[in-house]
This record gives C-alpha cells, structure tokens and sequence, in this order.
C-alpha cells in the first residue's frame, strides 16, 4: 500500500520534472569545456559545470546560438560585420533573469552592464571581426559589441564604456 502511494508520488514527481524541462522553464545543463576557457560567468547563475561558474569555450559559445550584425564603431574604419553570441542567449542558458552584471576584461577593466542590454537586438559577445578571430591586441578574443548603427541610443559613452573588449568574466550580482 505504502509502496504503491509512494511510486505513484514519484511518477508524479517525475512527470512534472519533464514538463518543466519540456516547457524550457529549466535551463539545460553545461556540457564541460574541451578547448580554451574565453568566458567565465560567476554569482548568482543557476547552471555551472565548474565550482560556482560557467566556462565557456568558444564552440560552447557558437553553439548557444551566434548571430552576425554589421555596425560601424567608434573604434573601427567603415561598416563591420561581428559574428557572436546575443547576450540574452547566454543568460537564458545560464537561467539568469534578473540582476547587475558586471563585465570585466584581462586587463581588470570592468564595467557594469544593465540587464536591459540583455535582449535580441542588445549587446552581443563577438568572437570574430569581418570573420576573423580578433587577436588580444586587437580588442580579443571576446568583444561586447552593440548594433550602434541601429539607433542613436546606442551611440552614447555610457554604451561605448560598456563595450569591453578582451571580456573574460561576468560577474552576475542580484
Ligand atoms: N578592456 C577594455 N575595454 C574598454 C575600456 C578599457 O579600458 N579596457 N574602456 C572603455 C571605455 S570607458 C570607453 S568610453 C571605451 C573607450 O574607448 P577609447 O579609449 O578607444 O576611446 O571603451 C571601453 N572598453
Ligand atoms: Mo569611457
């Protein structure tokens, strides 16, 4: 009897488990990476697949969903075609819906980046310049790069304070 109440409970249990992850309400979990570490997200992130943070290579990356924009920047000569991952993208993988994030580079450099920029057609992590992986003096391997053509909003010097390149790590903080 006891028994029976008891795998009923788990089929139960089970049955919502799939339903959840079927839903997409559950972010998948992170495979472990194989080639360099580029990007390391810490704080409050619901996925990891090292202790307290989420590693990424750069195919982990591109196979998260990588998108291709062409935008002039300010520190670049005529239009560019950046090939990356949306922000939204990552913070969707990692079940990150709110907080403060804040993007630092290899040379410490860091600043704050709204969740607000984390949306389709926001700020993306670029890995290749006009398909070229960009060099560590050439503002690589990793580059938060925003559709600046697309709207005067993204041409302000908060926007371009928040484009760091040579990203390494995101810190979420609630
Ligand atoms: N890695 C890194 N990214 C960075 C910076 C930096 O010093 N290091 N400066 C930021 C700031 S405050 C701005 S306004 C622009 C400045 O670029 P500029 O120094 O070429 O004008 O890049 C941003 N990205
Ligand atoms: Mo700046």
């Amino acid at each position: 009897m006891l028994k029976s109440i008891l795998s009923g409970l788990l089929a139960l249990a089970l049955g919502f488990v799939v339903q959840v992850v079927q839903a997409g309400a559950m972010p998948a979990a992170l495979s472990a990476p194989t080639q360099p570490v580029v990007l390391t997200v810490t704080g409050a992130i619901a996925v990891t697949n090292a202790p307290g943070a989420a590693q990424f290579d750069l195919a982990m990356l591109e196979a998260m969903g990588a998108e291709t924009i062409r935008t002039t920047t300010i520190w670049t000569d005529g239009v560019q075609e950046f090939t990356g991952l949306p922000l939204h993208r990552l913070l969707e993988h990692l079940g990150v819906k709110t907080g403060r994030l804040e993007a630092r580079a290899i040379n410490d450099y860091a600043a704050e980046v709204p969740m607000a920029d984390a949306v389709p057609g926001g700020a993306m992590i670029a890995w290749l310049r006009n398909g070229a992986p960009m060099p560590v003096r050439d503002k690589g391997p990793l580059w938060i790069i925003y559709p600046y053509d697309a709207s005067p909003a993204f041409r302000t010097e908060s926007h371009y304070s928040r484009s760091v390149w040579q990203l390494e790590r995101i810190d979420v903080r609630p």
